[in-house]
């Protein structure tokens, strides 16, 4: 008897160009290649080769895929979920180094920056020489970061910046980091390289998510730069924000790439495992989860290439992007509970992958946008009325 693919039961491959499912089958490739060999390996260590794999995922063209110029491959944005979406299949924290390089740090310092910031670092970080980290959030601003203590101060010509940025992805590994500060006009971004006096970055351990990732805390103590280091073009919270939206977008996809790869381990172990003299998978119970996660999987999916079409034609609205966000991370950590679940006592150890995404997409929930802060822009978006504060 043959099967369906839980891709082929809504027929995604039909809403997808050729251009998309070559870009789409490079990435799978990349992955099934050089993530799916080492990853429970990096994820038990909680070492990630950070520095070879930027290379390898430069030299594939996936850093700042999405933007035009400056070495970068200019893809549309639905390719660039779809590549999210394969590495994410592979491990979340793939998917993050690629999301913080290419739709954080390098996106701020192409839409923001001057042609000189540009010209000097964009090449660097789409090929993987260079590793950038976006450090907005601080030990006590998360969700809400207009609440935001780090200062930059002017010092003659030169900037003057001081302040604790945590939970930073890449933050230890990074050559660059685009640090948000406060200043006197209102909250501004700065290019800051890593090796500048007074910057240093400690890397945060014990972490039971997310462990396939690098993430760390940013020390910036008088850290003297110069007038050439602040972004132009970013003004208020509106700077980061913007950079937000990018990064969300690439999680919509992503978050369903760690779904079906849970699907495809669920579906494989309960076709092989017996109980009861039959394959698990003949029983009701455990076709009933796979169908509800099916369900799950391809109106994520379908969701998602909506909102990366929406994207394409300029009419994607940060809204839009906070209910995709919502939706497909709940969802799929939904779906890797219940994948789990029909692995029995095996599904608990790393040789199978269910246990080890929903353990990613708990920070997947709360990065980016907590959960309960995108129901809340959601709720605005309704209502017109802000629960924020
Ligand atoms: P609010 O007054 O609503 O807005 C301030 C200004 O920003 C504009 N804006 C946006 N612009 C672009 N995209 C968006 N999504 C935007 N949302 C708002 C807004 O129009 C306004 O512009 P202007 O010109 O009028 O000044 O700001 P608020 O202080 O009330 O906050 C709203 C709220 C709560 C939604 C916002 O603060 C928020 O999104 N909080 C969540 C913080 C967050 O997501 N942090 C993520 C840190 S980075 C990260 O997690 C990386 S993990 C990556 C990985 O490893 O993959
Ligand atoms: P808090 O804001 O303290 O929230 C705690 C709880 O309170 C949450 O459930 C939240 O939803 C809830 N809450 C807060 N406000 C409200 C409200 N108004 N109404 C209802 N509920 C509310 N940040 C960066 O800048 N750069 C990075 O590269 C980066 N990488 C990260 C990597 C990882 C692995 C993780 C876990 C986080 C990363 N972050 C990064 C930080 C991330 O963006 C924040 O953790 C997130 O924005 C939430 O902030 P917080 O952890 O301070 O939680």
């Amino acid at each position: 008897a043959t099967t369906v693919t839980p891709d082929a039961l809504f027929a995604i491959d039909s809403l997808l160009t050729e251009e998309e499912l070559a870009i789409r089958e490079t990435v799978r490739r990349v992955v099934d290649d050089h993530v799916r060999p080492h990853v429970a390996g990096w994820y038990e260590s909680g070492d990630l080769p950070a520095r070879e794999l930027a290379r390898l995922l430069g030299s594939a063209g996936l850093l700042g895929m999405h933007l035009r110029g400056y070495g970068c491959a200019g893809t549309s944005a639905t390719a660039y979920g779809l590549a999210c979406l394969e590495l994410e299949a592979g491990d979340s924290g793939v998917r993050s180094l690629v999301s913080v390089q290419g739709s954080l740090a390098m996106y701020a310092i192409h839409t923001y920056g001057d042609e000189a910031q540009k010209a000097y670092w964009l090449p660097r970080m789409a090929s993987g020489d260079s590793i950038g980290c976006f450090g907005l959030t601080e030990p006590d601003a998360g969700s809400d970061p207009a609440g935001m203590r780090s200062t930059a101060k002017r010092h003659g010509t030169d900037w003057i910046l001081d302040g604790t940025k945590m939970w930073i992805t890449n933050g230890s590994v990074a050559d660059v980091a685009v640090v948000w500060a406060r200043a006197d006009d209102g909250i501004r971004g700065f290019v800051v390289p890593t090796n500048t006096p007074g910057f240093t970055a400690n890397a945060v351990k014990s972490k039971l998510s997310l462990r396939a990732s690098v993430t760390s805390e940013l020390v910036l103590d008088g850290v003297r730069l110069p007038a050439a280091a602040l972004l132009p073009g970013a003004r208020g919270l509106s700077g980061p924000l913007g950079c937000l939206s990018e990064a969300r977008f690439g999680i919509i996809f992503g978050a369903m790439g760690a779904a079906r790869d849970c699907l495809e381990a669920a579906i494989g172990y309960a076709l092989s495992r017996e109980q009861f003299g039959r394959p698990i998978a003949a029983f009701q119970l455990t076709q009933a989860k796979l169908a509800d996660t099916a369900l799950e999987l391809g109106k994520g999916m379908l969701l998602a290439l909506h909102l990366g079409r929406l994207k394409d034609a300029g009419r994607l609205a940060p809204e839009q992007v906070s209910a995709g966000k919502l939706n497909n991370v709940r969802e799929a950590l939904g779906v890797a509970r219940e994948c789990r679940s029909i692995l029995g006592a095996n599904g608990i150890m790393l040789d199978y992958s269910p246990l080890r995404h929903a353990c990613n997409l708990e920070s997947v929930l709360t990065y980016e946008g907590t959960s309960e802060i995108h129901t809340l822009v959601v709720g605005h978006a309704l209502t017109a009325l802000p629960a924020f504060r």
